[in-house]
């Protein structure tokens, strides 16, 4: 069995995929946690302050291949041929989008991350969390939360990361949430085409292809000071990739709100309209206090498209 969380994944999707390796390795299958991108800045320090192995970056398997997916379900986020591989399980806790052609376990819940989920099926099944395990699931879950700051957190996630703490022992989660983010703001080394699909998600709102990028940062003027640039990118990859919207958030993580830079007058008209957003200069705009895509941005577009 092969495992993957998304592509350009983000800390909960490699996490998970390690993680879920190793909960099915201890329930006697045999299986590999693999990825389909590069390590983003967070999760290269997530990784290297736990120190566990990278999965191998795989983005093709042969027809019939057996493959668990977490922290995604949609074709659009996997394996290109994922119809024509076998699903044996999706862990997840994203909106589903899905038609398969044989029956599979699905684990799905309203829940931070994936991880979090991950964490009650280690306890279901009784499989002991060893410390560096217990470590990479609370920093899954800091990473999708924000450190409890986003809408999509529950309290069962901060339950979770409170029982896993006994385990790993971090000595500050605040802090080690910091060192976290901060390491997700330092995108010095990118390209502005590769700051806009770093976190990149695809969607259709009534019939219209859209792709939505967000950056979640402590250090929001980065991106505000290189606006040209990222519009200019913005515009190319929109027309290489036949979109017929592009929408790129700056989510301040601290100061939980949002700025959206848009790349012409459609998505400025669609942030200001679905967002009642309001204008900070001719393609910045203020869209208040959101700070998630899956529970905030995804809804109020397929709202407004609809
Ligand atoms: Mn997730």
């Amino acid at each position: 069995m092969y495992i993957y969380g998304h592509k350009n994944p983000d800390t909960d999707a490699i996490v998970s995929a390690v993680v879920a390796s190793r909960l099915y390795k201890a329930l006697g299958y045999e299986c590999q946690a693999l990825r389909l991108g590069e390590l983003n800045k967070e999760t290269q320090f997530v990784q290297e302050y736990f120190g566990f192995a990278i999965p191998e970056l795989k983005e093709a398997l042969p027809d019939g291949s057996q493959v668990v997916l977490v922290d995604h379900n949609e074709i659009s986020q996997s394996l290109d041929n994922l119809n024509e591989l076998e699903i044996f399980a999706i862990i997840d806790h994203h909106k589903f989008n899905l038609k398969t052609s044989s029956p599979l376990n699905i684990r799905a819940e309203i829940i931070g991350s994936t991880a979090s989920i991950l964490y009650k099926m280690f306890v279901e099944n009784s499989i002991e969390i060893d410390k560096q395990t217990a470590g990479m699931l609370i920093a899954a879950i800091i990473s999708d939360t924000l450190y409890f700051r986003s809408p999509t957190s529950t309290e069962q996630d901060r339950e979770i990361v409170e029982k896993l703490n006994k385990i790993a022992g971090i000595a500050d989660l605040e802090t080690f949430s910091l060192q976290m983010f901060d390491a997700k703001s330092d995108l010095s080394e990118f390209t502005p085409e590769q700051i806009i699909t770093m976190d990149y998600k695809p969607f259709d709102f009534n019939g219209k292809k859209f792709c939505i990028g967000v950056m979640e940062t402590t250090s929001p003027d980065f991106a505000l000071n290189m606006q040209q640039q990222l519009i200019e990118a913005q515009v190319k990859i929109k027309s290489e990739n036949n979109l017929d919207g592009l929408l790129f958030f700056v989510v301040d993580i601290l100061h939980e709100q949002s700025t959206a830079i848009t790349c012409s007058e459609f998505e400025t008209q669609t942030v200001l309209e679905a967002f009642e957003a309001s204008q900070v200069s001719e393609q910045i705009l203020n869209v208040g206090s959101i700070v998630s895509r899956k529970k905030q941005i995804v809804p109020i577009l397929e709202a407004y498209f609809s």
